[in-house]
């Protein structure tokens, strides 16, 4: 069945309408680059404008809505997306190229985060506390900030905008989103689905189009108070410089260089499908891919051998098909980069196991595909086990003891995920304490977080703040304390009389 592209335009101030550039771009199917999925406006700096305009104007009406009815049509956006799960699922799968069981684990992550958040209009806690002094109430409420600029990536098309735009609406925030341009339009049916809902048309936006143009003209709008960006470091830096000049709050959500470490006393099997669901899982396109297998020496040999032999068995195809493994990745750019971490390791002496070229056979001719890779004698200091490659590539690193093994998963300049696969619960407490990172896995793999639960890492990962659980909360308000001192006179603090 050949399917029709659809013809997708911006929201913005309750409109939707195309750019008024009249350019526009398409999306088009990794796994068959013939196929376009949908045509987009290719928006300018005016229609952002627009957009925050028509946020700023909303705001005040927004905000003074109850937090459980702005809730309420989230849940409802929630029951509309467990209705039209599979559809999107296979949409997604269509527009980015990840397996179809993937696709629906990131709308369904995208169902619990909506539900989850919806559940929080009805709590976003404060604090009461008692006073110092007599006849004197404090208490610290949470405010929105005011117009957030969501700006996401494609690798989950749609839980990471739901992990932005949800808890910020619920906040009471308004929000213009600006999707990445290789998947707008599981964005845009997000939007439409939050419409559905009973959003009011003009409390959020979405404006498609370029991150040099549209991304720069959100993060720079001086009536943009919140940026939250998940994506490249390299844009996360730019983006940083821009919003410090302002003084502009910003949450910061960027790269990786996960491991799993397999100690001597492992379950070799279950670490083995860890490893390979790891590296593997979404082409290895997730910034908690575990880009990075450390294995203690005794189990070195054996580990190996089973991994590859696990690997070479995945099978590379279009992500609908039920006997897929890995799809393919994102565009002809990224298989560029990701050939050339492949050089990179090849030239500075690490081993090719498997992989390390593009797959192009049969049916995959015509998309982005690229071998699951695997490289062994990699050294802790080498490129590719220290940069995030965000392909199917993943470094086999041996190591001496548990402290070691410790110290090279901490040892990049990244802090997101990690993993011990151990049965001794010394192993796994030293672990727990001492590896440094945002997230800490003990007998899984260094992806699945789930929703209710802060999300995020440390160092060069991020800037300090989290997403989802009740960190995104913090993300999408303001504390305000307040006083209310009813004692009908002059009363000092720390002064007394
Ligand atoms: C990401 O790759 O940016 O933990 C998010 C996971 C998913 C989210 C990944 N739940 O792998």
């Amino acid at each position: 069945m050949q399917a029709v592209a659809e013809e997708c335009k911006n929201l913005i101030a309750g409109k939707w309408a195309g750019s008024e550039s009249g350019r526009t771009f398409h999306s088009i199917n990794p796994a068959n680059q013939d196929e376009i999925i949908g045509v987009f406006p290719l928006s300018t700096s005016a229609d952002v404008d627009k957009a925050v305009k028509a946020a700023r104007g909303t705001f005040d009406k927004w905000r003074k809505f109850p937090a459980p009815r702005r809730a309420e049509i989230m849940f409802r956006a929630g029951e509309i997306l467990v209705k039209r799960k599979e559809e999107l699922a296979r949409l997604m799968t269509r527009e980015m190229g990840k397996v179809l069981r993937e696709t629906r684990g990131d709308i369904q992550e995208g169902i619990d985060m909506t539900y989850y958040a919806a559940g929080e209009g009805r709590r976003l806690l404060g604090e009461t506390t008692p006073s110092e002094l007599p006849d004197k109430f404090a208490m610290s409420v949470r405010m929105p900030i005011g117009v957030v600029a969501a700006i996401t990536p494609w690798n989950f098309p749609l839980a990471i905008p739901t992990w932005k735009l949800i808890p910020a609406l619920v906040c009471g925030n308004t929000v213009v989103f600006k999707p990445a341009s290789d998947t707008p339009l599981l964005a845009t049916k997000l939007v439409e689905i939050l419409l559905e809902a009973g959003l009011p048309e003009d409390v959020l936006s979405i404006v498609h189009g370029t991150g040099q143009e549209v991304g720069n003209a959100l993060v720079s709008h001086p009536d943009v108070d919140l940026v939250s960006f998940t994506g490249s470091s390299a844009g996360g830096r730019e983006i940083s410089k821009i919003c410090a000049d302002q003084f502009k709050r910003l949450s910061l959500e960027m790269g990786g260089k996960n491991a799993i470490f397999v100690m001597d006393d492992a379950d070799l099997d279950l670490a083995v499908e860890g490893a390979v669901w790891g590296a593997f899982g979404t082409s290895g396109q997730r910034c908690t891919a575990a880009g990075r297998v450390i294995v203690h020496k005794k189990v070195w040999g054996a580990f190996q051998e089973k991994i590859l032999e696990k690997t070479k068995k995945l099978r590379l195809g279009d992500g609908l098909l039920p006997d897929t493994d890995v799809g393919p990745v994102i565009n002809e750019a990224r298989l560029d980069a990701i050939h050339k971490y492949t050089e990179i390791g090849k030239k500075e002496g690490a081993t090719l196991l498997c992989g390390g070229e593009r797959h192009t056979d049969g049916p995959c001719a015509r998309g982005f595909f690229y071998k699951p890779t695997l490289f062994t004698d990699v050294k802790p200091h080498m490129t590719i086990a220290q940069e995030e490659i965000f392909g199917p590539t993943a470094a086999l690193i041996r190591c001496d003891d548990l402290e070691e093994g410790i110290s090279i998963i901490n040892g990049t300049k990244y802090g997101l995920s990690a993993s011990i696969y151990t049965q001794d619960v010394r192993n796994a407490f030293t672990a727990m304490r001492d590896i440094y990172t945002g997230i800490t896995y003990v007998n899984s793999s260094t992806i699945g977080a789930e929703v209710h639960v802060p999300f995020g890492g440390t160092k060069q990962t991020g800037n300090g703040h989290r997403e989802a659980g009740t960190a995104s909360l913090d993300t999408y308000t303001e504390w305000k304390t307040i006083y209310v001192d009813f004692s009908g006179k002059l009363q000092k603090a720390q002064i007394g009389e």
